[in-house]
């Protein structure tokens, strides 16, 4: 049976991939947060109790600021296959966090590397690189496109891009870059622009919400469904060699564009509900990213079947149910809704 350690296992692509490794017969082993409210939602549907036979996922805490703790939990687990999704993940919030966000996001990858190193683990690892790194550089964006991150998030990404590269070339570890374009699902987190939008339109035609204050609507996003892409974080870990790989759906869709189709889908007009706050720019955005999946096509033979369209209709649809459970519950507080 072989061994799997995830970091960021309560995250979107987390819970998703450690779904997928647990139905492939992988044991699985998830980093997370301490955290003084629960925080495994999107994965305590397959949480088994230790103590029965059948266990097959556990959970360690740890953190990507604590090098000591990863080295601990590398030694002790030896897993055959380590997949690095841990990170504060958010553009916007990298401007208000450098600082945290250079910590985590970037110097806390050459940590988990290094425990590896220092194990002396015979493991391949898997970085979650993102298609932020070519931020200003136009499209369509391939493995070979020049980066040019737009925000301490992309720098933070490229300096665990070229780590992840200098631990492959230096100690001839199988580590590879996975550049993801982005990827949505119902499990997004609800301050990414989609889930955003999803979770608003299921409100808004409930009539528990009237308005809905968004920033840029211009830019362009190449859309995918979260769950075809941990298949091929996954594959490119079975592949001979390691090597680095695009995964995206070559789509183009604006913000503006992925409101119509959200708002559509329950036949609402968006544009009586959008409001704009710039609180939701950036100092410096990324404004179009359509990426060029076809190495991984030709090598992986990955290709991806939900597009932008699809994954709005997907996204509302499980919204509009998760409202009709939840009720009233589910309803933000002050709080949450001025985050950005
Ligand atoms: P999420 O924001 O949903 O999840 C991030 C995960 O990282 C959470 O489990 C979070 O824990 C954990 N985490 C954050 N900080 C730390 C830390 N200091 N130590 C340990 N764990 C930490 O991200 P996604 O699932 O969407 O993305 C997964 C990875 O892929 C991220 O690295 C992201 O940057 C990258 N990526 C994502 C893309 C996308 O479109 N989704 C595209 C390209 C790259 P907690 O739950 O406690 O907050
Ligand atoms: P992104 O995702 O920055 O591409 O990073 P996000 O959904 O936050 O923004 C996409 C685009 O929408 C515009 N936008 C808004 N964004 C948010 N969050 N909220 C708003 O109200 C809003 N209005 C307009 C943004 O300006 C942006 O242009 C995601 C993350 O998952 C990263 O971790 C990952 O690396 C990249 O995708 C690929």
């Amino acid at each position: 049976m072989k061994k799997a350690l995830i970091t960021g296992i309560t995250g979107q692509d987390g819970s998703y991939l450690a779904e997928l490794l647990l139905q492939k017969g992988y044991e699985v082993h998830g980093v997370i947060r301490r955290s003084s409210s629960f925080n495994t939602s999107r994965i305590d549907h397959l949480y088994v109790d230790p103590h029965e036979p059948d266990a097959k996922l556990f959970l360690h805490y740890g953190d990507l600021s604590d090098g000591a703790r990863l080295v601990t939990l590398v030694s002790s687990i030896r897993p055959d296959e380590i997949y690095n999704l841990a990170a504060q993940s958010h553009v916007r919030v990298s401007f208000d966090e450098p600082e945290h966000t250079g910590d985590t996001t970037g110097v806390g990858s050459i940590r988990l590397l290094e425990a590896v190193r220092q194990a002396g683990v015979d493991c391949r690892f898997y970085q979650a690189s993102s298609s932020e790194m070519f931020g200003a550089s136009p499209p369509p964006q391939d493995e070979d496109t020049l980066f040019y991150p737009r925000s301490p998030y992309g720098a933070a990404k490229v300096y665990s891009y070229w780590v992840t590269r200098n631990y492959r070339e230096a100690y001839g570890l199988f580590t590879v870059n996975g550049i993801l374009f982005n990827h949505e699902s119902p499990r997004r987190g609800e301050t990414f622009v989609t889930r955003k939008i999803t979770r608003a339109v299921a409100r808004i035609k409930a009539g528990a919400q009237s308005h809905l204050y968004m920033g840029n609507l211009d830019a362009v996003r190449d859309w995918g469904y979260a769950p075809e892409y941990v298949e091929g974080m996954w594959r490119m870990l079975q592949a001979d060699s390691p090597d680095d790989y695009v995964l995206a759906t070559g789509g183009s869709y604006s913000v503006r564009d992925f409101l119509q189709t959200a708002f559509e889908h329950v036949d609402l007009d968006w544009q009586e509900f959008v409001k704009f706050d710039d609180r939701y720019l950036r100092p410096t955005e990324v404004d179009s990213l359509i990426g060029d999946a076809s190495k991984a096509e030709r090598l992986l033979g990955w290709k991806p079947a939900v597009h932008a369209p699809e994954l709005a209709r997907i996204m509302v649809d499980a919204d509009i149910k998760a409202f009709d459970c939840e009720g009233s519950s589910w309803i933000d507080s002050p709080a949450v809704a001025s985050w950005r």
